[in-house]
């Protein structure tokens, strides 16, 4: 069965606990079962982790380029703006990458302008909330 691994970064188990102005009303949980249903429709099999350690966010990535994951949807949250080592991660996965923000980061402050991870992701999708993550979802299965 096709696999697709879900990684959320940092402070992202607060999700519909704070900020709703900002990141929605939704929790994580929410998120993730939305997600499991819609791959199970589609006949693939999603793995999802939520870390706020860059290392365990690595060694899920390194796990996915071993284990025939077809594709990464992946928020890195802060460290989308500070981690090349999540980057050289993803550099070293050979499916598709897609990046999402629940937020539109380049409404926002400056330093959130500037993606490490989108120098290796096939494609961005930000400002669009929780919907955003089932449209990179779409993305990652249409192309297996
Ligand atoms: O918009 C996004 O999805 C971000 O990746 C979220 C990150 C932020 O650092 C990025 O610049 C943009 C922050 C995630 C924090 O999530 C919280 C959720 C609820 C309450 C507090 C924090």
């Amino acid at each position: 069965m096709n696999k697709v691994l879900v990684l959320h970064g940092p402070n992202l188990n607060l999700l519909g606990t704070r900020q709703p102005e900002i990141y929605g009303r939704e929790t994580l949980a929410d998120i993730d079962a939305a997600l499991r249903e819609q791959a199970r429709k589609a006949g693939w099999e999603l793995v999802s982790r939520q870390s706020n350690h860059e290392g365990e966010l690595i060694d899920a990535i390194h796990a996915a380029r071993l284990d025939g994951t077809a594709g990464i949807v992946i928020n890195p949250a802060a460290y989308t703006h500070t981690s090349v080592a999540i980057l050289d991660a993803l550099n070293a996965f050979d499916g598709k990458v897609i990046e999402v923000h629940l937020s539109n980061v380049h409404r926002r402050e400056a330093f959130r302008h500037h993606s490490y991870v989108s120098l290796r992701a096939d494609g961005v999708i930000a400002g669009l909330g929780s919907r955003g993550y089932g449209l990179a979802l779409e993305a990652v299965m249409a192309d297996a």
